[in-house]
Protein backbone atom coordinates (compact mmCIF):
# COMPACT_ATOMS: atom_id res chain seq x y z
CA UNK A 1 0.00 0.00 0.00
CA UNK A 2 1.32 3.39 -1.00
CA UNK A 3 0.78 6.11 1.60
CA UNK A 4 -1.81 8.87 0.62
CA UNK A 5 -2.37 10.70 3.58
CA UNK A 6 0.65 9.81 6.29
CA UNK A 7 3.87 9.71 5.68
CA UNK A 8 6.41 7.16 7.02
CA UNK A 9 10.20 7.11 7.32
CA UNK A 10 13.04 4.68 8.82
CA UNK A 11 15.89 6.43 9.92
CA UNK A 12 18.23 5.52 13.23
CA UNK A 13 16.06 3.65 14.56
CA UNK A 14 13.09 5.22 14.44
CA UNK A 15 10.00 5.17 12.30
CA UNK A 16 8.10 8.18 12.11
CA UNK A 17 4.57 8.64 10.86
CA UNK A 18 3.47 11.75 9.97
CA UNK A 19 -0.46 12.41 9.74
CA UNK A 20 -0.31 14.39 6.49
CA UNK A 21 -3.92 15.92 5.62
CA UNK A 22 -2.51 19.45 7.10
CA UNK A 23 -5.95 21.53 5.66
CA UNK A 24 -8.02 19.50 7.20
CA UNK A 25 -5.84 19.55 10.52
CA UNK A 26 -5.05 15.93 9.82
CA UNK A 27 -8.25 14.64 10.36
CA UNK A 28 -8.72 10.77 10.33
CA UNK A 29 -10.49 9.20 7.19
CA UNK A 30 -11.33 5.37 6.77
CA UNK A 31 -7.95 5.44 4.52
CA UNK A 32 -5.60 7.27 6.80
CA UNK A 33 -6.49 4.18 9.57
CA UNK A 34 -6.08 1.65 7.03
CA UNK A 35 -2.23 2.93 6.14
CA UNK A 36 -1.83 3.35 10.16
CA UNK A 37 -1.95 0.05 10.77
CA UNK A 38 0.14 -0.54 7.46
CA UNK A 39 2.42 1.48 9.26
CA UNK A 40 2.45 0.45 12.49
CA UNK A 41 2.53 -3.42 10.84
CA UNK A 42 5.44 -2.13 8.84
CA UNK A 43 7.77 -1.02 11.55
CA UNK A 44 7.08 -3.96 14.07
CA UNK A 45 8.46 -5.88 11.02
CA UNK A 46 11.45 -4.25 10.58
CA UNK A 47 14.06 -5.37 13.16
CA UNK A 48 16.42 -2.17 12.75
CA UNK A 49 13.37 -0.61 14.22
CA UNK A 50 12.94 0.08 17.65
CA UNK A 51 11.25 3.27 18.33
CA UNK A 52 8.01 4.90 17.19
CA UNK A 53 7.43 8.44 16.16
CA UNK A 54 3.95 10.15 15.54
CA UNK A 55 3.40 13.30 14.67
CA UNK A 56 1.30 15.78 12.44
CA UNK A 57 1.65 17.91 9.58
CA UNK A 58 1.50 21.96 9.66
CA UNK A 59 -0.46 23.35 12.21
CA UNK A 60 -2.45 20.88 14.15
CA UNK A 61 -1.86 16.71 15.47
CA UNK A 62 -5.33 15.83 14.55
CA UNK A 63 -8.83 17.37 14.56
CA UNK A 64 -9.97 13.88 14.89
CA UNK A 65 -12.32 11.90 12.59
CA UNK A 66 -13.33 13.78 9.33
CA UNK A 67 -16.82 15.20 10.01
CA UNK A 68 -17.11 15.44 6.03
CA UNK A 69 -16.91 11.80 5.41
CA UNK A 70 -20.80 11.03 4.68
CA UNK A 71 -20.38 7.06 6.00
CA UNK A 72 -19.96 8.76 9.70
CA UNK A 73 -22.21 12.04 9.53
CA UNK A 74 -25.36 12.43 10.10
CA UNK A 75 -27.36 15.28 9.20
CA UNK A 76 -30.78 16.16 10.11
CA UNK A 77 -33.24 13.95 8.51
CA UNK A 78 -30.94 12.03 6.84
CA UNK A 79 -29.84 7.94 7.20
CA UNK A 80 -28.07 7.33 10.95
CA UNK A 81 -24.65 6.11 10.52
CA UNK A 82 -22.86 3.22 12.18
CA UNK A 83 -19.96 4.34 14.31
CA UNK A 84 -19.84 1.18 16.14
CA UNK A 85 -18.60 -0.30 13.00
CA UNK A 86 -16.75 2.62 12.63
CA UNK A 87 -14.64 2.01 15.52
CA UNK A 88 -14.46 -2.22 15.72
CA UNK A 89 -13.16 -2.12 12.20
CA UNK A 90 -10.69 1.33 11.91
CA UNK A 91 -10.04 2.92 15.04
CA UNK A 92 -9.98 0.40 17.80
CA UNK A 93 -7.50 -2.05 15.33
CA UNK A 94 -5.23 0.59 15.38
CA UNK A 95 -5.69 1.88 18.77
CA UNK A 96 -4.38 -1.88 19.91
CA UNK A 97 -2.00 -1.82 17.74
CA UNK A 98 -0.58 1.06 18.69
CA UNK A 99 -0.44 -0.02 23.06
CA UNK A 100 0.94 -3.31 21.83
CA UNK A 101 3.89 -2.46 19.32
CA UNK A 102 6.62 -3.86 21.37
CA UNK A 103 9.01 -0.74 21.11
CA UNK A 104 8.33 2.67 23.04
CA UNK A 105 5.53 5.10 21.18
CA UNK A 106 6.58 8.54 21.45
CA UNK A 107 3.95 11.08 20.46
CA UNK A 108 4.73 14.95 19.18
CA UNK A 109 1.28 16.65 19.65
CA UNK A 110 2.39 19.44 17.77
CA UNK A 111 -0.99 21.26 17.51
CA UNK A 112 -4.28 20.92 18.48
CA UNK A 113 -5.11 17.36 19.42
CA UNK A 114 -9.03 16.85 19.20
CA UNK A 115 -11.58 13.69 19.53
CA UNK A 116 -10.28 10.99 18.34
CA UNK A 117 -6.85 12.89 17.44
CA UNK A 118 -6.47 13.15 21.04
CA UNK A 119 -6.80 9.71 22.42
CA UNK A 120 -4.48 8.30 19.61
CA UNK A 121 -1.87 10.76 21.26
CA UNK A 122 -2.62 9.58 24.32
CA UNK A 123 -2.51 6.14 23.54
CA UNK A 124 1.44 6.44 22.88
CA UNK A 125 4.05 6.21 25.74
CA UNK A 126 5.60 9.12 26.35
CA UNK A 127 3.97 12.13 24.58
CA UNK A 128 5.21 15.65 24.34
CA UNK A 129 2.95 18.85 23.41
CA UNK A 130 4.25 22.03 21.85
CA UNK A 131 3.28 24.92 24.16
CA UNK A 132 0.78 25.93 22.02
CA UNK A 133 -0.92 22.53 21.38
CA UNK A 134 -4.46 21.65 23.16
CA UNK A 135 -6.14 18.61 24.11
CA UNK A 136 -9.98 18.75 23.08
CA UNK A 137 -12.18 15.68 24.28
CA UNK A 138 -14.41 17.15 21.55
CA UNK A 139 -16.96 14.39 21.20
CA UNK A 140 -19.72 15.68 23.53
CA UNK A 141 -20.00 18.42 21.02
CA UNK A 142 -21.64 16.52 18.49
CA UNK A 143 -23.54 14.31 20.82
CA UNK A 144 -20.86 11.31 21.27
CA UNK A 145 -18.85 9.34 23.95
CA UNK A 146 -14.69 9.77 24.12
CA UNK A 147 -13.34 6.60 21.81
CA UNK A 148 -10.37 5.51 20.99
CA UNK A 149 -9.80 4.60 24.51
CA UNK A 150 -10.82 7.70 25.72
CA UNK A 151 -13.48 6.63 28.30
CA UNK A 152 -10.92 4.25 29.57
CA UNK A 153 -7.52 6.33 29.64
CA UNK A 154 -8.74 9.21 30.75
CA UNK A 155 -10.26 8.15 33.88
CA UNK A 156 -7.09 5.65 35.19
CA UNK A 157 -4.83 8.92 33.84
CA UNK A 158 -6.34 11.85 35.48
CA UNK A 159 -9.49 10.50 38.48
CA UNK A 160 -12.93 10.21 37.81
CA UNK A 161 -13.14 13.90 38.12
CA UNK A 162 -10.78 15.49 35.93
CA UNK A 163 -11.92 12.27 33.35
CA UNK A 164 -15.63 13.58 33.32
CA UNK A 165 -15.54 17.19 33.12
CA UNK A 166 -13.02 16.90 30.46
CA UNK A 167 -15.52 14.64 28.66
CA UNK A 168 -18.87 16.33 29.72
CA UNK A 169 -17.62 19.82 28.85
CA UNK A 170 -15.29 19.27 25.59
CA UNK A 171 -13.35 22.29 26.94
CA UNK A 172 -10.11 22.44 25.54
CA UNK A 173 -6.80 22.17 28.29
CA UNK A 174 -3.72 23.43 27.10
CA UNK A 175 -0.03 21.36 27.09
CA UNK A 176 0.96 22.84 30.19
CA UNK A 177 -2.52 22.22 32.20
CA UNK A 178 -2.02 18.48 30.69
CA UNK A 179 1.54 18.14 32.01
CA UNK A 180 0.30 19.51 35.48
CA UNK A 181 -2.50 16.99 35.19
CA UNK A 182 0.05 14.15 34.16
CA UNK A 183 -2.16 13.32 30.88
CA UNK A 184 1.18 13.90 29.14
CA UNK A 185 5.07 13.70 29.90
CA UNK A 186 6.08 17.40 28.77
CA UNK A 187 5.03 20.87 27.36
CA UNK A 188 8.19 21.98 25.18
CA UNK A 189 9.01 25.01 23.10
CA UNK A 190 6.62 25.01 19.66
CA UNK A 191 10.05 24.94 17.28
CA UNK A 192 11.93 22.90 19.39
CA UNK A 193 9.43 19.70 19.67
CA UNK A 194 10.31 17.87 16.37
CA UNK A 195 13.65 18.16 17.76
CA UNK A 196 13.21 17.37 20.64
CA UNK A 197 11.07 14.19 20.04
CA UNK A 198 13.02 12.83 17.70
CA UNK A 199 15.95 12.83 20.19
CA UNK A 200 13.88 11.32 22.60
CA UNK A 201 12.98 8.63 19.74
CA UNK A 202 16.72 7.77 18.58
CA UNK A 203 17.65 7.50 22.29
CA UNK A 204 15.42 5.02 23.39
CA UNK A 205 15.99 3.36 19.79
CA UNK A 206 18.80 2.43 21.84
CA UNK A 207 17.35 1.32 24.77
CA UNK A 208 16.95 -2.12 25.88
CA UNK A 209 13.55 -2.63 23.49
CA UNK A 210 12.61 -6.35 24.27
CA UNK A 211 12.53 -4.69 28.17
CA UNK A 212 11.17 -1.77 27.22
CA UNK A 213 8.01 -3.75 25.58
CA UNK A 214 7.67 -6.18 28.25
CA UNK A 215 7.09 -2.59 31.25
CA UNK A 216 4.71 -1.07 28.97
CA UNK A 217 2.92 -5.00 28.44
CA UNK A 218 3.38 -5.01 32.15
CA UNK A 219 2.12 -1.49 33.36
CA UNK A 220 -1.12 -1.83 30.78
CA UNK A 221 -1.78 -5.45 32.87
CA UNK A 222 -1.80 -3.97 36.21
CA UNK A 223 -5.25 -1.72 35.22
CA UNK A 224 -6.99 -5.39 35.68
CA UNK A 225 -5.27 -7.51 38.33
CA UNK A 226 -4.60 -8.08 41.75
CA UNK A 227 -1.76 -7.47 43.10
CA UNK A 228 -0.65 -11.35 43.62
CA UNK A 229 -1.72 -11.82 40.31
CA UNK A 230 0.36 -8.78 39.08
CA UNK A 231 3.55 -9.99 41.21
CA UNK A 232 3.19 -13.05 39.31
CA UNK A 233 3.31 -11.43 35.77
CA UNK A 234 5.85 -9.57 37.07
CA UNK A 235 7.65 -12.56 37.80
CA UNK A 236 7.03 -14.30 34.47
CA UNK A 237 8.22 -11.11 32.92
CA UNK A 238 11.57 -9.94 34.83
CA UNK A 239 12.57 -14.05 33.44
CA UNK A 240 12.29 -13.28 30.36
CA UNK A 241 14.16 -9.85 30.47
CA UNK A 242 16.69 -11.80 32.66
CA UNK A 243 17.49 -14.27 29.57
CA UNK A 244 17.90 -11.56 27.05
CA UNK A 245 20.73 -10.42 25.95
CA UNK A 246 20.37 -7.08 26.46
CA UNK A 247 20.46 -7.43 30.70
CA UNK A 248 23.68 -9.32 30.40
CA UNK A 249 25.34 -6.76 28.55
CA UNK A 250 23.74 -4.34 31.04
CA UNK A 251 25.59 -6.19 33.81
CA UNK A 252 29.05 -6.21 31.76
CA UNK A 253 28.93 -3.18 30.91
CA UNK A 254 28.09 -2.02 34.63
CA UNK A 255 31.14 -3.95 35.78
CA UNK A 256 33.27 -2.58 33.19
CA UNK A 257 32.14 0.64 33.69
CA UNK A 258 30.57 1.68 30.15
CA UNK A 259 27.74 2.55 28.27
CA UNK A 260 26.37 -0.47 27.54
CA UNK A 261 25.38 -0.95 24.19
CA UNK A 262 21.74 -2.32 23.64
CA UNK A 263 20.72 -4.74 20.69
CA UNK A 264 17.15 -5.09 21.45
CA UNK A 265 16.71 -8.91 22.40
C1 LIG B 1 -12.34 19.49 9.95
C2 LIG B 1 -12.32 18.84 11.18
C3 LIG B 1 -12.85 17.55 11.26
C4 LIG B 1 -13.36 17.69 9.00
C5 LIG B 1 -11.44 20.77 11.45
N1 LIG B 1 -13.37 17.01 10.15
N2 LIG B 1 -12.86 18.93 8.87
C6 LIG B 1 -15.18 8.17 15.62
C7 LIG B 1 -16.01 7.31 14.85
C8 LIG B 1 -16.91 7.78 13.93
C9 LIG B 1 -17.46 8.95 13.84
C10 LIG B 1 -17.25 10.08 14.63
O1 LIG B 1 -16.15 10.29 15.37
C11 LIG B 1 -15.26 9.46 15.86
C12 LIG B 1 -14.27 10.04 16.74
C13 LIG B 1 -14.07 11.53 16.73
O2 LIG B 1 -12.97 11.94 16.54
S1 LIG B 1 -15.40 12.54 17.05
C14 LIG B 1 -14.66 14.14 17.16
C15 LIG B 1 -14.38 14.73 15.81
N3 LIG B 1 -13.66 15.97 15.90
C16 LIG B 1 -14.22 17.12 16.29
O3 LIG B 1 -15.37 17.20 16.66
C17 LIG B 1 -13.34 18.34 16.23
C18 LIG B 1 -13.83 19.28 15.16
N4 LIG B 1 -12.91 20.38 14.96
C19 LIG B 1 -12.81 21.41 15.83
O4 LIG B 1 -13.45 21.45 16.86
C20 LIG B 1 -11.86 22.49 15.46
O5 LIG B 1 -11.65 22.46 14.06
C21 LIG B 1 -10.51 22.38 16.17
C22 LIG B 1 -10.68 22.68 17.68
C23 LIG B 1 -9.86 21.01 16.02
C24 LIG B 1 -9.52 23.42 15.58
O6 LIG B 1 -10.15 24.67 15.57
P1 LIG B 1 -9.52 25.86 14.71
O7 LIG B 1 -8.07 25.92 14.97
O8 LIG B 1 -10.35 27.07 15.00
O9 LIG B 1 -9.68 25.41 13.18
P2 LIG B 1 -11.03 25.41 12.30
O10 LIG B 1 -12.17 24.93 13.10
O11 LIG B 1 -11.17 26.70 11.60
O12 LIG B 1 -10.68 24.24 11.23
C25 LIG B 1 -9.85 24.47 10.08
C26 LIG B 1 -10.39 23.66 8.94
O13 LIG B 1 -10.33 22.25 9.25
C27 LIG B 1 -11.87 23.97 8.69
O14 LIG B 1 -12.08 23.84 7.30
P3 LIG B 1 -12.20 25.14 6.36
O15 LIG B 1 -12.47 24.59 5.00
O16 LIG B 1 -13.31 25.98 6.91
O17 LIG B 1 -10.86 25.83 6.47
C28 LIG B 1 -12.57 22.87 9.41
O18 LIG B 1 -13.84 22.61 8.93
C29 LIG B 1 -11.64 21.71 9.15
N5 LIG B 1 -11.78 20.69 10.16
N6 LIG B 1 -11.75 19.66 12.10
N7 LIG B 1 -12.83 16.84 12.40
Amino acid sequence: MSFETILYEEAEGVATITLNRPDKLNAVTARMLAELKQALARAAANSDIRSLLLTGAGRAFCAGQDLSDRTVSAGSGGARPDLSKSLSEGYNPFILSLIELEMPTICAVNGVAAGAGANMALACDIVLAARSAKFLQAFAKIGLIPDSGGSYFLPRMLGLPRARALAMLAEPISAARAEEWGLIWKAVDDDTILLEATTLARKLAQAPTLGLALTKKAMLASYDNSLAEHLALEAEYQGQAGRSDDYAEGISAFMEKRDPVFRGK
